[in-house]
């Protein structure tokens, strides 16, 4: 498959743009994020040119996952932080900036600012059920 020029991923799965590799196969390349939010944040990115995870196939995203894993034990043993987040966005309205399919593994510490955490507030039970019913709908 022809690799969009234009597309930075791609380019460094073909090694135009060096990177920080740290493991790779058949289906994926993990390296050290260039704009990392904390000390060994990490992306994982598919080697076949996906832009998200509408479009990747899912044999390929099952393979993936467990390249993730592997990831986030060696981030969790080497960094030692309080918690791990995997953040994989998916269109613009998601702060996605590279639309090629990729999954973050980011190193948390209590306190550490990121602003990805949000306050529990309970929904409304009726709002909850109507949008369930309206997603059964589709997945049935
Ligand atoms: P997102 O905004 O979720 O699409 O994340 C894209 C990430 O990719 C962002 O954290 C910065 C990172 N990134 C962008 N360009 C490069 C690059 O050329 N090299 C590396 N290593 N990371 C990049």
């Amino acid at each position: 498959m022809a690799l969009p020029y234009h597309c930075i991923f791609c380019r460094i799965v073909s090694r135009d743009v060096p990177s920080y590799i740290l493991t790779e196969d058949e289906d994926c390349i993990a390296f050290m994020d260039i704009n990392p939010v904390a000390p060994g944040h990490v992306l994982i990115i598919s080697k076949h040119h996906a832009e998200n995870i509408f479009d990747i196939p899912a044999p390929t995203l099952q393979r993936i996952m467990p390249v993730v894993q592997r990831v986030a034990l060696a981030v969790n043993a080497v960094f030692l932080p309080d918690g791990i987040n995997l953040l994989q966005a998916n269109g613009p309205g998601a702060a996605q900036s590279v639309p090629h399919f990729h999954v973050h593994v980011v190193p948390r510490w209590s306190n550490d600012g990121l602003g990805m955490n949000w306050p529990l507030r309970p929904g409304e039970r009726s709002a909850i059920e109507a949008n369930a019913e309206r997603l059964r709908a589709v997945l049935r």
